[in-house]
């Protein structure tokens, strides 16, 4: 019996040599070492021997099961270390590899060219105010001296939820909101940028959804030549500092007079080309000295504030800074056309 328990020692131990997963170990400490195991076995034939011999042959067994437990932890370990070595190497990152390309957003055209109108009215003292592009007809018409009989009132160019819900066909409904809040104010001098609406059909210079911005100046002593001075400074900041500015005769109901507002052409300088149709001028917005009953409407004593309002179409800039011929290339996102603003400082 010792020496079968010696045998198992030599055995166990060159078997342990050639375990080289944690799982096979497992499998050797059950072999050797679990109650099934082949100490337990020999330890169970004890009952065989003499009352002399058990005692000396239970001193080996208990050596033997030391003996085993040891080289078993001992191998536990390395066997532990070289499978945490072993993970360490397949996660090592190589930080001299070249990086993977990650791409930058870029500014939409159509809000750089906002940003940039923002910027210049903000350098005037103007604020800036949005409103809700779903609108009550009074606030989108009949605040801005449309009646209801008026031909821009048509259904045909204006979508109506209900009879006196609309999507804004303009940004004015917000600055009749604010005259009405602001009430009885005497200066006011903001900008409201936003998405407007208009029953059209979509083509290379339309849409049924477009951005505008428009503003709105009132005070004490307001004259069209403050109106001029302005929008010819704002021309100047916008397209180049020795802009001129010419005002042609226009018509809208919410201004009298009306204006709209052209400068020397941007590509040709005025000499004549296809942009500007050989007149030298380019049209870039709407004008006008505030209509008498718009400021009553809200309450104002016409007689004694006045002001000025206008209105621009952004994608119409943004055509012209830009040299895009199709209003439709703004709205598809197309990164080969978008990825050209993103180095664009202006
Ligand atoms: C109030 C009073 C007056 C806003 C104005 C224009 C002239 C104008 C168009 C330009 C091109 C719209 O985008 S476009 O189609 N706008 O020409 N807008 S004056 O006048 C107002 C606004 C609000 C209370």
């Amino acid at each position: 019996m010792r020496e079968r328990l010696l045998e198992l020692q030599v055995q166990a131990l060159a078997e342990i040599e050639k375990v080289d997963a944690l799982e096979e170990l497992e499998t050797w400490r059950v072999g050797y070492l679990g109650k099934k195991g082949e100490l337990s076995g020999v330890l169970r034939t004890m009952g065989t021997l003499s009352v002399e011999e058990r005692p000396l042959v239970g001193q080996i067994a208990n050596d033997v099961r030391a003996e085993l437990e040891t080289a078993y932890q001992t191998r536990e370990k390395s066997l532990q270390i070289a499978a945490m070595r072993k993970r360490e190497a397949k996660e090592t990152i190589d930080v001299t590899l070249p990086g993977r390309k990650s791409w930058l957003g870029a500014e939409h055209p159509l809000h750089k060219v906002i940003r940039r109108i923002e910027d210049i009215f903000l350098g005037f003292g103007f604020t800036v105010e949005e409103g809700p592009e779903v609108e009550l007809d009074y606030y989108n018409f009949e605040a801005l001296n449309l009646p209801k009989d008026h031909p821009a009132r048509d259904m045909q160019d204006t979508f109506y939820i209900t009879e006196e819900i609309l999507m804004r066909t303009h940004t004015s409904p917000m600055q009749a909101r604010m005259l009405a809040e602001r009430y009885p104010a005497t200066d006011i001098r903001m900008i409201v940028p936003g998405r407007v609406y208009r029953r059209d059909d979509d083509d290379a210079t339309h849409s049924h959804a477009f951005m505008q911005v428009e503003g709105l100046v009132v005070g004490h002593g307001v004259r069209m030549s403050d109106l001029k001075g302005m929008l010819l400074q704002f021309a100047r900041e916008m397209f180049g500092e020795d802009q001129e500015v010419r005002l042609r005769p226009s018509f809208f109901p919410f201004t009298e007079p009306s204006a709209e507002l052209d400068i020397r052409c941007i590509y040709c300088g005025g000499s004549g080309c296809r942009t500007c149709k050989q007149t030298g001028f380019i049209e870039i917005l709407g004008c006008g000295m505030i209509h008498p009953n718009v400021l009553q409407m809200q309450g104002y004593d016409a007689r004694e504030l006045s002001g000025f309002a206008f209105g621009m179409g952004v994608e119409r800039i943004a055509m012209l800074m830009y040299r895009v011929e199709d209003i439709r290339q703004f709205y598809q996102n197309d990164v080969r056309l978008l990825e050209q603003f993103a180095t664009l400082t202006r």
